[in-house]
């Protein structure tokens, strides 16, 4: 399988973020994207290209331009205002507030669009953030070509992102552009499976109200576990979108059997589908050392969620999303691929 990997995910380095009531050296870091593509290497997994340039046309499909807009110029407009550090939200648009009017300043839109106060933006972010989704639309259009499988090795993350709203460690969301851009490219199906811990809230109201785009996400239950508020059991799509969203959420202390029947409810539903082209969120955050998740998952049990996945039999493309135990994330992330490819 081969990866595609840029080394701009490094200019986004979070400065820290708010973690019950501190603040933190940030768990969304360079060096995860840095062992995972170490661990490609080392198993010789296949060839590792850069991606593409893509006109900012392919993220508009998903994304509200003025997020993008703000995303683009958010840390200089802060620096303007002769603030340090990197751009943060210290309001939220909950209810009670307007949603009809975007304010002009700066902390207004911050306010507007960002959920959260763990997604900070600097001044070289953008360039990251774009190279992610770039590298998502480059594994698409690999799939499109006929590769039988992918992995965008994205960084910063996506799910969390939605068309108007991000946070989560996640801007703009890789998976969903890079679905949008196969159906764009004559896909009709497309499946998106997101195993990562948390739930996919923003790749959720992307799609939910679409029957082009099945989405299922096995995740620790929004009871317990951010993002608190979306993710439950009784979220089955709106409109046309009904019954094209399955969430499986699984309470913390989750180990692998139940799991993996999860998974097994997941693919079938997938397999049910008819997808053309599957899309895996792949978050290795269940992994059982993880520093802010609470599943049990094992080394071994990474392989083994490849293994069941591959036997969808579809052209599959493998999105990286979040997975905190850096020193591990990449045994866990390739493992992955590697049960997918029955290494
Ligand atoms: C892509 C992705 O995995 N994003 C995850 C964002 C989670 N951010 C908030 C985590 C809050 C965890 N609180 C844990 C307390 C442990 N001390
Ligand atoms: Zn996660």
């Amino acid at each position: 399988m081969d990866t595609i990997f840029s080394p701009d995910h490094a200019l986004h380095e979070s400065p820290g973020e708010l973690n019950s009531g501190e603040f933190v050296p940030a768990f969304e870091k360079p060096e995860r994207a840095e062992i995972i593509l170490n661990r490609v290497h080392e198993v010789d997994l296949g060839a590792v290209w850069p991606p593409e340039a893509f006109p900012l046309d392919a993220i508009l499909r998903i994304h509200d331009p003025r997020m993008v807009a703000l995303l683009q110029t958010a840390a200089a407009e802060w620096a303007a205002l002769g603030r340090p550090g990197a751009a943060f939200p210290f309001t939220f648009a909950t209810r009670g507030m307007r949603q009809d009017r975007v304010p002009e300043t700066l902390e207004g839109r911050l306010a507007y669009f960002c959920f959260d106060a763990g997604t900070p933006v600097t001044s070289t972010s953008w360039r990251a953030i774009r190279s992610a989704a770039e590298v998502a639309l480059s594994g698409a259009k690999a799939i499109s070509c006929g590769a039988r499988s992918v992995f965008s090795l994205c960084r910063p993350p996506g799910h969390h992102a939605g068309s108007d709203h991000y946070g989560g460690y996640c801007f703009l969301n890789n998976a969903a552009i890079a679905a949008q851009s196969l159906l764009d490219g004559g896909a009709a199906r497309v499946a998106i499976l997101d195993v990562d811990y948390h739930h996919g809230n923003g790749t959720q109201q992307i799609f939910y109200a679409r029957d082009d785009v099945l989405l299922v996400n096995i995740h620790a239950t929004p009871d317990q576990e951010y993002p608190y508020l979306l993710g439950f059991a009784d979220e089955p799509g709106t409109g046309v979108g009904e019954g094209f969203n399955l969430n499986l959420p699984l309470p913390w202390g989750t180990e692998w059997p139940t799991w993996a029947e999860a998974l097994e409810t997941g693919c079938r539903r997938v397999a049910d589908y008819g997808a053309d082209v599957l899309i895996v969120s792949l978050g290795v955050d269940t992994y059982r050392n993880d520093p802010i998740s609470q599943f049990k998952l094992d080394h071994e049990h990474f392989t083994r969620m490849g293994a069941r996945i591959a036997r969808l039999g579809l052209p599959t493309l493998f999105v990286m999303e979040g997975g905190y135990a850096v020193a591990e994330i990449g045994i866990n992330a390739v493992n992955v691929l590697m049960g997918f490819e029955g290494r």
